[in-house]
């Protein structure tokens, strides 16, 4: 046995084109993910092939298509600079759907039976739903494991499919006796809002797949629309509470305070001092404008962005070939590890 690798750190993230994305998006992953750029190698990727696994009845593939090129212009507008982190859409670099199928063969049935999101989106129809839905936390483990990536930056949400990606990672190291060959990565879940919920009903998670539109703010949503939104969200006909405590059972009480404190860069305890036993239809008001403030330039930057798709493919493309060249070597590497000739 040789001494496990050292690997230099190196971040991947990315996110679904299944929709629009939101603040929950905005708030639990790529907000965070900016000021990472300074700290270590980052990659960020529009995870295309994980946006089939849904039903093609609801999903038209020009959505994809579409929310493809948002997605990619979210992230630049949000503060990704491509030419520093390479941002690239998922199926451009085959290598992860390569590596995905040598970690099929790794990944037990049993873990993946635990993957509560998959019983949440399946529902009550377990059966019916794409063997892709079930296999995509999977695939998710070799989009991070085909870079050997050490820090993944994601909401609250996705916690237990990077638990299953260290699992993943560390059988194939001890399976195939390669201690250490591929990094356990950490999740990275920061900001006082890593779970947005919806602001429809406290304990749902924000989503771009609720059928309520009023249920989540959209990156492209304009001020209007915001601040109608945060109006309309619901709260309970008590004042605003003044400690962490008095939080119980009033989830849409806490959810609104971490926007706040999120958008703000504080922390929901000062919120909460702030706005203490203040009634919520001021305090939304305040929080309408602290939103279109934080997000009308990001939403304004990405509808420059999407009148131009060429400079979002070129950008893209660019990402894609850079990310390939991380890929390519170690996807071979892994070859050789399990025995495929060639
Ligand atoms: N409500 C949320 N609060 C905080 N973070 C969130 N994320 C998603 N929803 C929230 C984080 O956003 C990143 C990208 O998510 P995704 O596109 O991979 O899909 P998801 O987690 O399944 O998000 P959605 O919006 O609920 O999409 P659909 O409806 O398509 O499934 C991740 O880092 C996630 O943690």
């Amino acid at each position: 046995m040789t001494d496990a690798p050292k690997h230099p750190p190196l971040a991947f993230s990315g996110m679904q084109p299944t929709n629009t994305l939101h603040l929950g998006n905005y708030l639990g992953a790529l907000k965070n993910w900016v000021p990472l750029q300074a700290k270590m190698a980052c990659l960020f990727c529009v995870v295309d092939m994980h946006a089939l696994t849904d039903d093609a009845g609801y999903r038209k593939p020009g959505d994809v298509t579409r929310s493809t090129y948002e997605v990619a212009a979210a992230y630049i507008a949000g503060g990704i600079d491509p030419k520093r982190s390479p941002i690239f859409n998922q199926s451009r670099v085959p290598q992860h759907a390569e590596l995905a199928w040598i970690l099929n063969c790794v990944a037990r049935v049993g873990w993946l039976d635990r993957m509560t999101q998959f019983k949440e989106k399946s529902g009550k129809h377990t059966e019916r739903s794409s063997v892709g839905l079930y296999t995509y936390p999977v695939l998710m483990a070799a989009d991070i494991l085909v870079y050997k990536a050490t820090h993944v930056p994601v909401g609250d949400d996705q916690k237990q499919h990077l638990e299953l990606a260290r699992d993943i990672a560390q059988k194939f190291n001890n399976d195939y006796a390669v201690p250490g060959y591929f990094p356990l990565p950490e999740p990275v879940i920061t900001g006082p809002a890593t779970r947005v919920m919806s602001l429809r009903d406290g304990v749902k998670k924000m989503s771009k797949s609720d059928e309520s539109d009023n249920s989540r703010i959209n990156l492209t949503d304009d001020a209007d629309a915001i601040a109608q939104k945060i109006r309309r969200a619901k709260t309970d006909p008590h004042p605003l509470p003044n400690n962490q405590n008095e939080f119980k059972g009033r989830p849409e009480a806490e959810n609104l305070i971490n926007i706040y404190a999120a958008l703000s860069d504080d922390t929901a305890e000062k919120v909460m001092r702030q706005f203490a036993g203040q009634q919520f239809s001021t305090f939304k008001n305040t929080l309408a404008e602290l939103a279109v403030s934080k997000l009308a330039p990001i939403t304004a930057e990405m509808r420059r962005l999407m009148a131009d798709r060429a400079e979002i493919d070129r950008i893209l493309k660019s990402g894609a070939e850079k990310a390939q060249s991380l890929a390519e070597p170690i996807l071979a590497d892994v070859k050789k590890i399990v025995g495929l000739v060639g």
